[in-house]
């Protein structure tokens, strides 16, 4: 049996370890995880199926408490199974098999219509500041350079993790004119940017956007200097919960990621995320269009009702 546990485990610790990271990157290993697991099981029985399912599903959620994309595919991946009339272990680990082959279909569709919307918000010769790692972003910005276009890219080191870096490497990959800045010289330079794009972690009933700390004094930056703040997001980053008042959950990270051996009795915080005023977003490109912040919960019902049930 314990072997059976071995893909989640071994995935949780990697997204812990921020080995995979970006709210994307860790909801699609966390569903192959599950796709494993299902594939593998040797529950005797339904009952016992859905324990090892939601066991799973537990480690994953306290891997990164602040991911509604991966909390929103592994609901409803388990729901699938929950819900089916059927008995038969191996028929339910095909359902799970059929639903996450569908949700990751889904996401990667998502993905190609964000980028292929906000590439034409890309001017040729513009200058891009961006913040962190997002997958969103840089396929955003992927499309954009194969369509031709002619851009800068401005990437933030992203204290303390440095996932600015991953950013900056992808971007010269490509070929693209890449600067490289700490986060604290974001005002420095963003007279000289035209557009900011930043990813999402999760987006609250109100339009609130959490994503890697720091992005909040970004778009206050932006707000002030007057630039453009596009959040560029999969809509099913959407946290239902914040529609019933919870509040999206922080996410506070080991203080020896900021200092490994700090003087003694000094509090280090670390928290990994920031929340971004609807206010100073100037839209959320999205797999339905630019949409204003203040009418996610709307377009949530529309496009994905099942996420409220
Ligand atoms: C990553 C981060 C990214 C979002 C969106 O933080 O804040 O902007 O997760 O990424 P961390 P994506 O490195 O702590 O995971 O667009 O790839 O989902």
């Amino acid at each position: 049996m314990k072997h059976l546990s071995d893909p989640v485990r071994a995935t949780a610790k990697k997204i812990r370890r921020l080995e995979i990271q970006g709210a994307r990157n860790v909801a699609i290993a966390t569903i192959k995880a599950i796709e494993t697991l299902a594939a593998q099981t040797e529950a005797p029985s339904k009952k016992h199926f859905v324990r090892e399912l939601a066991k799973a599903k537990d480690t994953f959620f306290g891997s990164r408490p602040t991911e509604p994309l991966m909390r929103n595919a592994l609901r409803l991946i388990i729901n699938r199974v929950e819900k089916s009339e059927e008995k038969n272990v191996k028929k339910l680990a095909e359902i799970v098999s059929l639903a996450s082959g569908q949700f990751l279909s889904d996401l990667d569709d998502s993905s190609k219509k964000i980028a292929e919307i906000g590439a034409r918000r890309i001017r040729h010769n513009s200058v891009v500041l961006t913040h962190c790692h997002s997958s969103t972003v840089t396929n955003l910005l992927k499309r954009a350079k194969h369509e031709g276009k002619e851009f800068e890219v401005i990437c933030t080191e992203t204290r303390p993790v440095f996932q600015g870096q991953t950013t900056a490497e992808e971007m010269l990959g490509m070929g693209v004119k890449t600067s490289f800045i700490v986060d604290s010289a974001a005002r420095f330079f963003m007279n000289n940017v035209d557009l900011v794009l930043v990813g999402a972690d999760a987006i609250t009933s109100e339009g609130n956007v959490i994503n890697k700390i720091g992005t909040s004094t970004i778009a206050l930056v932006a707000h002030e200097a007057r630039t453009p703040f596009y959040v560029v997001s999969e809509l099913l980053k959407f946290d239902p919960a914040t529609v019933y008042g919870d509040y999206e959950k922080i996410e506070e990270r080991s203080p020896g990621e900021i200092w490994k051996n700090p003087p003694k009795n000094l509090i280090v915080r670390n928290p990994a995320f920031d929340v971004t005023r609807r206010d100073f977003i100037h839209g959320i490109i999205c797999e339905e269009g630019i949409i204003s912040p203040h009418s996610i919960t709307e377009v949530m019902h529309r496009k994905y009702p099942w996420v409220f049930e």
